[in-house]
């Protein structure tokens, strides 16, 4: 098995916390996305997002990390992370769904705004530009073009910091009454959510954690799992986690003025 990936990305880390709650070992092959690697036309043969992550295994090649973890878990059943009734494997799946649709997007705005942004205005206009072509989606492209240039002030931060709390509030609601996303068992809900919460914290907004009790009890004992410490932990390049930390900061006041 191999896995493509990222050591900071949301999506390589939500697989990569799957691949070690269940035990799986597995090769990888690192990309450097500020250089564009996902962009090599070997990798995008594999992933023609140009995205990581992306999983090979027993011959076959796998992307969409929701779907790959999906595919861990049937595959290889022991340790599952799917709850066993109907309803809560709905309300597992409906989880994720929400993930991928809305706050991914949200959370590449506001990484983009706050923790990349710094280190890309730092580079030649010519070379971001390059950067910026190569992504294949227009709207994805117009999208970072713009919390380049603008920042926080851009219009679709203060979007994807209300989806974030939209979100935030849903899973603190749902933990309210219950241990875990899906129900009494850890799941691949709790996966997929795990790593935007960390990136939240990191971009030093870790009050939109800590204002919410259940979300923040959760994420206390997400840390506590082995799996955190080999999936995040071991991975997280601290140089990285504290420029994303010191430019949270830098901006924090800003993010309130926006949010009103
Ligand atoms: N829906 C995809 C999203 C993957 C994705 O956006 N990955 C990010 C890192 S978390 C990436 O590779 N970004 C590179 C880029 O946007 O150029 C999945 O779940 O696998």
């Amino acid at each position: 098995m191999r896995l493509y990936h990222n050591p900071i990305s949301t999506c390589s880390q939500k697989v990569r916390m799957v691949l070690h709650e269940k035990g799986l070992a597995f090769e990888d092959t690192v990309l450097d996305l500020q250089q564009g690697e996902q962009f090599e036309p070997g990798y995008q043969a594999l992933n023609p997002n140009a995205v990581v992550p992306t999983l090979e295994d027993q011959g076959s090649v796998m992307i969409e990390s929701t779907l790959i973890n999906e595919y861990l878990d049937d595959a290889y059943p022991t340790k599952p992370l799917k709850p066993v009734s109907a309803v809560e494997r709905h309300q597992m799946r409906l989880f994720c769904k929400c993930i991928d649709d809305a706050l991914h997007p949200a959370c590449g705005v506001i990484t983009y705004a706050i923790g990349v942004r710094p280190g890309l205005l730092q580079r030649s206009h010519a070379d971001v530009d390059a950067l910026l072509a190569k992504i294949p989606n227009a709207y994805r492209r117009e999208v970072r073009r713009s919390v380049i240039d603008q920042g926080v002030e851009a219009g679709v931060f203060r979007e994807a910091m209300l989806t974030h709390q939209m979100i935030f509030d849903q899973a603190n609601a749902l933990l309210s009454t219950q241990e875990w996303l899906a129900g009494s068992t850890f799941s691949l809900a709790d996966c997929a959510l795990m790593p935007y919460v960390i990136r939240i914290d990191h971009l030093s907004q870790g009050h939109e954690i800590d204002r919410r009790d259940h979300l923040k009890r959760w994420y206390a004992a997400i840390q506590q799992r082995p799996a955190f410490t080999q999936a995040v932990t071991n991975w997280a390049p601290p140089a990285l986690v504290a420029s994303f930390r010191q430019a949270g900061a830098a901006v924090a006041a800003d993010i309130v003025r926006v949010l009103g």
